[in-house]
């Protein structure tokens, strides 16, 4: 039984990682409108929540945003 309850938390906690990495990956394709790989200011725009904090987001400050600053933003 213990076993079981065990194995059943497992398959929650990756089903709800899985939820948000494929929400985070969805989110990520709709900003990365020419897909080069990088959300440009323009691209960021067009998402309210990721324009508000874009200077938080940017952490570098090049002035685009990548797949690791954004994961970490919406990892925090
Ligand atoms: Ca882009
Ligand atoms: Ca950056």
């Amino acid at each position: 039984m213990k076993k079981l309850l065990l194995t059943l938390s497992i398959a929650m906690l990756s089903a709800t990682a899985y939820a948000a990495e494929t929400d985070l990956s969805a989110k990520w394709d709709a900003l990365d409108m020419n897909t080069d790989g990088v959300i440009s200011k323009e691209e960021a725009a067009a998402n309210p929540e990721v324009a508000s904090n874009w200077d938080e987001i940017d952490l570098n400050k090049d002035g685009s945003v990548d797949t690791q600053e954004f994961v970490d933003f919406y990892s925090k």
